[in-house]
């Protein structure tokens, strides 16, 4: 069902900060940004590899507010790994079998989620403690070859 990871997601205060500090320190980039009112958030990706289906980042995420899920955390825990997002080829076929074996599911259906993918989020409680987002990437961003798309099937 997995196809990669397709990204860490990884709260902090001050999202300026943290770009460049990974850009600096581990000689990322960002390949794009974006402000999604929907998640609470002002969030940058910084790529670190293609793949079948769909790249790797690092998803640097900055709340809009205290009452965001991400300012929740920060006021919690503090910075630091906020989510692990797994790549799908499918994402509501991905839910609906997910929900089917008892896992929570935080979306009804797929979000807006960075770079246009389709997003949906996993109860932490239910995995372990992993806040776990599904991601679908758009057209755009992920060329699926023959043999990736046969792969979940
Ligand atoms: C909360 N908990 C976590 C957690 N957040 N555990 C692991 N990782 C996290 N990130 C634990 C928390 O400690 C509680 O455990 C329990 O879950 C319930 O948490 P809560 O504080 O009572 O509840 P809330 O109101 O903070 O809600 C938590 C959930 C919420 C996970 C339900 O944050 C949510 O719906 N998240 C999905 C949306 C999201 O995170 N969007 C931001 C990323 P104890 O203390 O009871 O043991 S947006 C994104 O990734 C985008 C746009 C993308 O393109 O990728
Ligand atoms: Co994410």
């Amino acid at each position: 069902m997995f196809m990669r990871i397709d990204h860490v997601g990884i709260a902090c205060h001050d999202l300026e900060e943290k770009i460049a500090f990974f850009e600096q320190t581990f000689e990322l980039t960002v390949v794009a940004r974006e402000v999604n009112i929907e998640q609470g958030v002002k969030e940058a990706m910084l790529r670190i590899a293609d793949g079948e289906g769909g790249g790797s980042y690092i998803q640097l995420l900055e709340p809009l507010g205290p009452d965001t899920p991400v300012g929740k955390f920060l006021a919690k825990r503090g910075e630091g790994v906020h989510h692990v997002a797994f790549g799908v080829p499918d994402v509501v076929q991905a839910m609906d079998k997910i929900g089917g074996r008892g896992v929570r599911l935080l979306d009804e259906r797929p979000r807006h989620g960075s770079m246009d993918s389709s997003i949906a989020f996993l109860h932490p409680k239910d995995v372990g403690g992993m806040l776990t987002e599904l991601v679908q990437a758009s057209e755009r961003h992920a060329k699926p070859t023959p043999n990736a798309r046969n792969a979940d099937t």
